[in-house]
């Protein structure tokens, strides 16, 4: 009795051992294992940084035209004793053209190819529109046809 008590209780630190044996085994199994998968994760990563990295600079070329029409191209024309001032503008692809309508009288800014067409504008109305193709674009004003402006877009 005493004997199988003893078998038992040693075969139960043995089998502790074992057990933690085992476990060390799989620790050291996981350690071994470990650079080859920290050495294939950081190889897998290397592709992954990258990406990263394209990404990064992909979202820098995308926040870089975020920012850039807001402070650049938003020209503004008047339109003022029957004229658009400044009659002539030259600007990049991508700007934006606020026309500004200050006389008592209605106008209208109107493109003679019609591509575009602020419709009526009474005073202190304003119009804008965003030129994304290079080109140059003459307007003028139904109501008054001698009232003549030109847009000259360049990339
Ligand atoms: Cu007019």
């Amino acid at each position: 009795m005493r004997i199988f008590v003893l078998s038992l209780v040693a075969a139960l630190v043995l089998g502790t051992g074992v057990a933690v044996a085992q476990a060390g085994s799989t620790l050291a199994a996981a350690r071994a294992g470990s650079p080859g998968a920290a050495g294939s994760s950081a190889a897998g990563a290397d592709p992954s940084v990258g990406h990263a990295q394209p990404g990064i600079v992909i979202l820098a070329q995308a926040a870089t035209p975020v920012p850039s029409p807001m402070p650049s191209p938003v020209s503004i024309i008047h339109i003022k004793n029957f004229a658009f001032v400044p009659e002539s503008v030259t600007i990049p692809a991508g700007s934006t053209v606020k026309f500004v309508e200050d006389d008592a009288v209605p106008h209208t800014v109107t493109a003679t190819d019609g591509s575009f067409d602020s419709g009526n504008l009474d005073q202190k109305q304003t119009w804008t529109h965003t030129f994304t193709k290079v080109g140059t674009y003459n307007y003028l004003c139904t109501y008054h046809t001698y009232m003549k402006g030109k847009i000259v877009i360049v990339p």
